[in-house]
């Protein structure tokens, strides 16, 4: 097989960067090694940025995020039985985010691509990337039990955390930076209306939680607890016993409890490999960055990198000059590194460290503090929430 751009992974940066290809006229062909169903119901994101919704938008996948996905102009911030609402557009000169699911911007772009765009081999395995310091890079996969070689003029890895495409990076020219924290999120699923119509974010000396929905009718809620846990260990009424507790306010707010749907629990990194190119090898998304899901900006990211490989090669396409492929990784790493920032703050301010002595309490209390009553501070979060421009 032969094609300009070889992508592997059908996560939101394989799968919006083909489309992004396709609308420029460029061919690719997406790798990816599971199934239909098992990417369209994987449970993850749930926050766009203003940048994302545009872009999605533009690519002419925006239409169902547009009628379903719901407009959130703020989120609440709860700490010592106090609520502090951030608004938004008032702080940020009109940015909002978009509640709607990555499963959801996964199905839309999967639809349009095996509507319209080139193919997407789904049970097709990425074994190897080789050649990435020639013109023709090769990725060597397996499908259907036969091995095969899809020859490229650019690979781009987006296949996660835990894909092959970051190995072919020699030791000797990578760099990792890593920070890994001693707890993690309980995530459930559950039939139940959102008892908050935005999201709420609640520090408390028990341990931090999530108020997020999918829909008017599904709510998604997050428990910090610690690293390693097994979300089976815990029993549907004690997650909501201790949702209740630690959402707990002055004012009487309550909870509303139904029916758990899914329940798992996700670690918590941050993680950043430098560069994010080597020859003709991009790394793209989680195959290149993670961070905690605390600032929700790991499907963001994704999406400003497939935008930013994307407009270079069309760049190289329509003048010939290669200098915005070879700034790729640069231009990356400048918004990588402020939305690990911008997440290792929001995680050190709402989660509470095991160990962590008195004094940690009292300073995250006064932090919460600042930005409830400094402008500066407030807007500060508003503008990393709503998230960093795209180049
Ligand atoms: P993805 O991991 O989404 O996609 C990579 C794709 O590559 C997968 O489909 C995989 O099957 C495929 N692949 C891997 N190896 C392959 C190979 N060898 N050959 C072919 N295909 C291969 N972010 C938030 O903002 N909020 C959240 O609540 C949140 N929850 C998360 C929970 C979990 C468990 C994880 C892991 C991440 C979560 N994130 C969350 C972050 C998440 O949204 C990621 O940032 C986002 O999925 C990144 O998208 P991709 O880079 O496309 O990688
Ligand atoms: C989610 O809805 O899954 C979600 C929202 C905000 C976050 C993390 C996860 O910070």
């Amino acid at each position: 097989m032969r094609t300009t751009v070889g992508i592997i992974g059908a996560g939101p940066a394989g799968l919006l960067l083909a489309r992004l290809l396709h609308n420029a006229g460029i061919d690719s062909v997406v790798l990816e090694s599971r199934d239909r169903a098992y990417v369209e119901q994987r449970q993850r994101a749930g926050i766009l940025e203003q940048g994302t919704v545009d872009v999605l938008r533009a690519a002419g996948a925006g239409g169902r995020m547009d009628r379903d996905g719901l407009r959130h102009d703020g989120i609440e911030l709860r700490f010592a039985r106090e609520r502090h609402r951030v608004d938004f557009p008032a702080l940020t000169g009109g940015r909002s985010v978009m509640v709607y699911a990555q499963t959801e911007v996964c199905k839309d772009l999967i639809a349009l691509q095996i509507e319209e765009g080139g193919p997407l081999l789904f049970e097709a395995e990425a074994l190897a990337v080789e050649g990435v310091e020639s013109e023709r890079p090769r990725v060597r996969f397996r499908r259907e039990g036969r091995e095969d070689v899809l020859e490229c003029d650019y690979v781009v890895g987006c296949d996660g955390f835990w894909g092959v495409a970051r190995r072919a990076i020699p030791a000797e020219h990578s760099r990792v930076f890593e920070r890994t924290y001693p707890f993690g999120w309980l995530g459930i699923l559950a039939d139940v209306p959102p008892s908050h119509d935005e999201l709420v974010y609640a520090r408390h000396d028990r341990g931090f939680a999530l108020l997020s929905m999918r829909s008017p009718a599904v709510s998604r809620l997050y428990l910090q607890v610690p690293e390693g846990t097994d979300a089976g260990s815990w029993a549907d009424e004690e997650i909501w016993d201790e949702l209740e507790r630690r959402f707990e306010t002055a004012d009487g707010w309550s909870l509303e409890r139904g029916a758990v749907t899914s329940k798992s629990v996700t670690p918590m990194r941050s993680h950043v490999h430098e560069p994010m190119r080597h020859g003709r090898l991009f790394l793209a998304g989680d195959a290149a960055h993670i961070v905690p899901p605390t600032g929700a900006k790991g499907l963001n990211l994704a999406v400003g990198d497939v935008v930013t490989f994307a407009r270079a090669l069309v760049h190289l396409e329509e003048t010939g000059s290669a200098e915005r492929l070879d700034a790729y990784s640069e231009t990356c790493l400048r918004r990588v590194w402020q939305a690990e920032r911008f997440s290792y703050d929001m995680t050190t301010l709402l989660h509470r460290a095991p160990d962590a002595p008195p004094f940690e309490d009292r300073v995250q209390l006064a932090r919460l503090r600042r930005i409830a009553t400094s402008r500066a501070a407030e807007t500060d979060l508003a503008e990393g929430y709503t998230g960093f421009p795209l180049d």
